[in-house]
């Protein structure tokens, strides 16, 4: 999974599974596609997802109608994406809607 340039990861169901991607690169402009998943954004990046880990391995979960309080697996990052929320989402590096 990814390569070389910007890749696009779409997670689009929480239904089969973590899945991991390799190599997540933000300086090749690398994107994490949650929107599919978000039923309702409530405006805050941090409400919707979480992210948690060091070393280059991040799992991220999701809280898909918002509020902070029901966050579920959705996939394990492997790669330089860092736990910032707020400045990857306004970054675009991840995206929510
Ligand atoms: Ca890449
Ligand atoms: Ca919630």
């Amino acid at each position: 999974m990814g390569g070389r340039g910007p890749d696009r990861f779409v997670i689009d169901s929480l239904a089969s599974g973590v899945d991991t991607i390799r190599d997540f690169r933000t300086r090749e402009r690398d994107v994490l596609d949650l929107s599919e998943l978000i039923t309702d954004y409530d405006g805050t990046p941090a409400n919707h997802v979480r992210l948690t880990g060091s070393g280059g391995v991040v799992q991220v979960e999701v809280d898909v109608d918002g509020g902070g309080n029901s966050f579920v697996p959705a996939v394990t990052v492997r790669g330089d994406m860092g736990l910032d929320v707020t400045s990857l989402v306004a970054a675009g590096t991840i995206v929510l809607t």
